[in-house]
């Protein structure tokens, strides 16, 4: 966006927004052009729209994947290949990268199960097209886990190869200076293809590529030296999903133990006992350094601490997105039984995570000023980006934006929290330890119970209410996404703070599989209501 449109819109916005300073290099530019970037689709009612925006997001996932796109072809786009983007300049996202590849695979594998539970024993024809997706991604993994690179190679004993963030779209090594290792790609790539095996077992189907064979072979050729990788490496520092800061992280260490968990299944499915042990080994001790030892926890904040060390060296609050997304892709619908042997902390419902998503909210409803004419409101949601420190503008660093991912996120979340509740039938229970995030609905000031914990008993008038306003409330985030999204549902990573357009990398693939996400929880909740 040239810097001339760019103060247009700014000052168009100044105008419906009273009491709000805008920067004195805002207010410098020409006469307003009365534009907004809603009209495109403001004619559309919401729940019309999360229906096109779902077909429309899944679709879009498709085009970024190899062997399966309308816009690449396998010469370009290798079959399995996960393209991050197809901008290949200002910015250049035209790459692989293990995390958003994995995260990606996963949203197919939630369809994938949806399709198989409905559909009635005989598999449609989308089904096997989808399935052969899945497959030739898994196929793909084995061949770039297996290619040496500058964070190492696969031979390495501690198999260091694997924490190369990401590859060409040809499966060649990318030889350029980046921020490496990323630890959390063996972990979400081993979870995802896990979970291609649980569906698997599920429906009793069998794995249809000559060159997989099996489950079996799946299990021991690609799944364990991630599982292997993790065990070696997971107390070591690494680049964290945003690659800018070598060190700890809440994201990673949250996604490798759900990885290990996982992987203490496989192993005991096939009967491989000593890799077992090693594992339930690592679980306990990651499990424990994540709750104890790591510093994600501090009695001074409610919230979590994403990364430690530049928390404690005062450079950052520690708020960020990555918290609430370590929550989610560690935990899923499977882990809905209330006798888990082997629980993962901090699930979507955990106070310290509700405690960031308030934060969050708290701190972005005044950082970002198309958020303003929230100000005064309470339990809505507002455009989130991904920490209050963020310079990155989606081109070079001047200002943090909104993302789509974080703001779909957090939609998530709250309808995940209350998918919990209704199944579980619990009561709401608000006491210090969640009521940063309670604050948004209850005014306690004027209560006479401060301090005292609040039991809202499961299905109560009061209850209800609650319900439903918190169903507001993830709604109202995937409200702001449709005010941002352009008329054919496309997504782009950012959206401006100023005047809401959207910048940097175009038709992101984990913009449009966070949005897809958010939209199917927002329905598997529903029916539960
Ligand atoms: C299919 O979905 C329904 C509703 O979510 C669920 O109760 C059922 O257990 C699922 N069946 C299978 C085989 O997953
Ligand atoms: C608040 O309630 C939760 C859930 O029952 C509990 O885990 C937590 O320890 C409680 N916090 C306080 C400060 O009592
Ligand atoms: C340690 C190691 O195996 N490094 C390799 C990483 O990839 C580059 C490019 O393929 C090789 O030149 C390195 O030898």
């Amino acid at each position: 966006m040239k810097l001339s449109n760019f103060l247009l819109y700014s000052i168009a916005f100044t105008q419906t927004v009273s009491g709000i300073v805008i920067p004195q290099h805002v207010l410098d530019g020409e006469p307003p052009a009365p534009i907004s970037p809603y009209q495109s689709i403001s004619d559309l009612d919401f729940e019309t729209w999360l229906e096109k925006q779902k077909a429309e997001s899944f679709h879009s996932i498709l085009n970024n994947i190899g062997g399966t796109s309308e816009v690449f072809d396998e010469m370009e786009v290798y079959k399995g290949v996960v393209i991050a983007s197809p901008s290949k300049i200002y910015p250049n996202y035209f790459y692989q990268w293990t995390r958003d590849a994995a995260i990606t695979i996963k949203t197919l594998l939630y369809e994938l199960e949806d399709q198989l539970n409905t559909s009635s024993s005989e598999v449609s024809k989308d089904t096997g097209k989808l399935v052969n997706v899945i497959e030739s991604y898994i196929e793909n993994s084995y061949n770039l886990q297996r290619l040496p690179n500058l964070s190492g190679s696969f031979e390495d004993d501690d198999k260091s190869g694997l924490g190369e963030p990401k590859f060409h779209v040809n499966n060649t090594p990318f030889n350029e200076v980046w921020g490496r290792p990323q630890r959390d790609g063996p972990g979400l790539r081993a979870a995802t293809i896990m979970y291609y095996l649980e569906i698997l077992n599920k429906f009793d189907k069998q794995v249809q590529s000559e060159f997989l064979k099996s489950t079996g072979f799946i299990y021991k050729k690609i799944i364990k030296p991630d599982l292997i990788y993790i065990m070696k490496n997971w107390d070591l520092e690494g680049f964290d999903l945003w690659e800018e800061i070598n060190a700890v992280h809440f994201f990673t260490s949250i996604t490798q133990l759900r990885a290990i968990k996982d992987g203490i299944f496989w192993a005991e499915h096939f009967h491989d006992e000593s890799f077992k042990e090693s594992l339930v080994s690592t679980f306990g001790e990651l499990q424990e350094a994540i709750e104890n030892e790591l510093g994600f926890k501090s009695d001074m904040l409610p919230h979590i601490i994403e990364c430690p060390s530049i928390w404690k060296i005062g450079k950052r609050k520690g708020l960020d997105a990555a918290s609430l997304l370590g929550s989610i892709h560690s935990h899923e619908t499977s882990e809905l039984r209330r006798d888990d042997p082997l629980p993962i902390p901090f699930d979507i419902d955990d106070s310290s995570i509700i405690n960031t998503l308030a934060a969050m909210v708290a701190d972005m409803k005044f950082r970002y000023p198309i958020n303003h004419n929230k100000i005064g409101l309470f339990g809505t949601g507002v455009a989130l980006g991904r920490y209050p420190e963020d310079i990155y503008d989606g081109y070079s660093t001047t200002e943090g934006n909104p993302w789509f991912i974080s703001t779909a996120t957090a939609g998530e979340i709250i309808y995940r929290m209350i998918f919990k509740l209704k199944s579980y039938r619990q009561d709401i229970i608000i006491n210090a330890s969640n009521r940063d995030f309670f604050h948004q609905f209850i005014n306690f000031e004027n209560s006479d119970d401060e301090g005292d914990d609040m039991v809202i008993p499961f299905n109560s008038a009061a209850y209800n209410m609650m319900i439903a306003n918190l169903f507001k409330f993830s709604d109202s985030f995937l409200q702001v996404v449709k005010e941002h999204v352009d008329s054919q549902g496309r997504m782009s990573e950012q959206f401006n703070k100023y005047h809401g357009y959207m910048q940097g990398a175009r038709e992101l693939t984990w913009s449009y599989s966070a949005v897809w996400n958010a939209i199917r929880w927002r329905e598997k909740t529903l029916k539960v209501l």
